[in-house]
């Protein structure tokens, strides 16, 4: 997508591009992956929701903690990157020397958090109150560090352990920060009748040693966000994003091994559209006028 600017990572949906020493450019592309598959259809403009919502997000936790956020409109980007392929998708940032963890805040009991739970009554080395249900909200959130796995899946680890692989006290400012974040964040979504049963926060260092909030943040790609009005004890409710997709691929003969199934156009339109409400009701922007705002000027 970059021929200019050498490719430094690539993830299942994003691709991280080198700038020069200080900066790197973050492109959220339109792919979609579910259970862990990358499907072989595109969502229109869903890299562009990501984007606008980690740079609402990022722009309403600063005074939490400083980010890696140094501009996303064609006039901040270099200019091999003020394209309109890449417009609203593409995000400037510093270069940080990144943690070796993924900082999980849940607030609810989903996903591989359910899993522990079951298994030992604990999620991360905190022990929960017996009798919680799949979906239940915990008593307060709870930071559940896992590893950052190379392939398959990352594995949960203990508080402890994240402050053998950062250091303690930097392990306890990430916890205060990410608790506080989601916080934030949370009651920000319930206010507009969304829960936000969990996020992955990724934070690095910038050259002074000081603690920067990176990569994306509070996406529907880095968190599980839930309809308030269909949640229900004993359950985790649909994502919100990705139900219509999960609904269909689990109507079709298909073993969750890539590739996955085409998706039809309906499935496509009902999916860009979710991604879109997610912006609406998060930003209470229409997702048009981050669209504008990130346009190309056309000489
Ligand atoms: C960084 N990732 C994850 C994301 C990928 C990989 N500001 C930063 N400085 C240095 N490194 C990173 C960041 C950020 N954000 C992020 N890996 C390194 C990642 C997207 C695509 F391939």
């Amino acid at each position: 997508m970059l021929a200019d600017l050498a490719l430094e990572a690539s993830g299942k949906v994003r691709d991280l591009y080198r700038v020069d020493d200080e900066r790197l450019l973050l492109v959220a592309s339109d792919r979609i992956s579910a259970f862990d598959v990358i499907l072989p259809t595109e969502i229109p403009e869903k890299g562009r929701v990501l984007t606008g919502l980690t740079r609402y997000w990022l722009g309403r936790t600063r005074d939490l903690v400083p980010n890696h956020l140094l501009g996303t409109r064609p006039s901040e980007l270099p200019a091999v990157a003020r394209t309109a392929a890449l417009a609203g998708r593409a995000m400037l940032c510093r270069r940080l020397e990144m943690l070796p963890v993924e900082w999980v805040v849940r607030g609810y009991l989903s996903g591989s958090g359910w899993l522990d739970y079951q298994a030992s009554g604990a999620v991360s080395g905190h022990r929960l109150p017996r009798g919680l249900r799949q979906g239940d909200r915990l008593p307060a959130p709870i930071l559940t560090p896992a590893t950052k796995a190379t392939t398959g899946h990352d594995r949960n680890i203990t508080r402890a352990e994240a402050a053998e692989l950062v250091g303690g006290a930097r392990a306890l400012e990430v916890e205060r920060v990410a608790l506080a974040v989601y916080g934030r964040a949370a009651d920000h979504a319930q206010a507009r009748g969304l829960i936000l049963a969990d996020t992955k926060l990724e934070f690095g260092l910038d050259p002074e040693g000081g603690l920067v909030l990176g990569d994306e943040v509070v996406t529907p790609d880095s968190s599980r966000l839930w309809s308030a009005a269909r949640w229900a004890p004993g359950s985790s409710p649909p994502s919100f994003d990705k139900q219509y997709v999960r609904d269909w691929l689990e109507t079709q003969p298909w073993d969750k091994a890539p590739p996955g199934p085409a998706l039809p156009r309906e499935v496509v339109d009902g999916t860009a559209e979710r991604y879109r409400t997610a912006y609406r009701l998060l930003t209470d922007q229409p997702f048009e006028q981050y669209r504008r705002e990130m346009e190309v000027p056309t000489s």
